[in-house]
């Protein structure tokens, strides 16, 4: 009698943890015939960095966790987690029931989604221009003054462009042979201040300003390129 108690015991845990490995709790509930918990497999360290999988009654994990012991398949997606014990061990967020192996690549949420080391892989990057703010197309702005009392300030605001690590702000007289502002900012915005200096009436007219972004290692196209004037030299001098 025993020994048959002992034979159901053993096909009863090989069945609920199948392929694992059987261990057999000391419980008297695992008798046949009373009320059986359903069985899980769990991971229990063995204190040389690895871990041997172990069959329990589900009711017993709480147990086991606090004891050290890991779920190999924490979120339940059927993948078991990296360095799991049991399974391909290739879950890499077992947090997360939408990331494993053969999940489809969702572009743009900066995850790896199918767990194959490649984050947003074969996705038509968008890396759109950025859009400008101000000033504004025919914008007049700051000039300064000649006797250099005033100074010239200039805000450029843009909109930010989603993974962007840098912008460049290109800024160019309509004459001018070098731009009068070439800077790559990590900001939305730039504040240029030039204390002094002022812009001769001939060259008040036609000013450029773009802006294009730095995503994924990449340039964007530059934006609309942006027309401006300055206003009249010694508009608004001190004295
Ligand atoms: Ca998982
Ligand atoms: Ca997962
Ligand atoms: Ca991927
Ligand atoms: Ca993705």
């Amino acid at each position: 009698m025993k020994n048959t108690l002992f034979f159901l015991i053993l096909l009863f845990l090989a069945t609920s943890c199948e392929k694992d490995p059987v261990f057999i709790p000391d419980r008297t509930e695992l008798e046949p015939g009373k009320n059986k918990p359903p069985f899980v497999t769990i991971c229990m360290p063995e204190g040389n960095g690895s871990s041997k999988a172990i069959c329990i009654p589900e009711t017993d994990v709480k147990a086991y966790l606090e004891k050290g012991a890991f779920l190999p398949d924490r979120d339940g997606d059927g993948y078991t987690a990296f360095g799991a014990c049991t399974g391909q061990a290739n879950d890499c967020d077992d947090d997360d029931p939408n990331i494993h192996p053969g999940a489809k690549e969702i572009c743009g949420d900066g995850l790896d989604n199918n767990c194959d080391g490649h984050i947003d892989e074969g996705c038509v990057r968008e890396n759109k221009p950025p859009q400008l703010f101000q000033p504004e197309a025919g914008a007049l702005m700051d000039n300064g003054c000649t006797d250099r009392s005033d100074m010239i300030s200039w805000f450029f605001d843009w909109g930010e462009v989603p993974g962007a690590t840098k912008y460049h702000l290109y800024v160019m007289g309509r004459t001018a042979t070098i731009p009068v502002i070439n800077l790559e900012l990590t900001q939305s915005q730039y504040l240029h201040q030039s204390m002094g200096s002022y812009i001769i009436n001939t060259n008040t007219l036609g000013w450029t300003w773009k802006v294009r972004a730095f995503i994924n290692g990449t340039w964007s196209a530059w934006s609309e390129r942006r027309v401006f004037d300055a206003e009249p030299l010694n508009t608004d001098c001190s004295n």
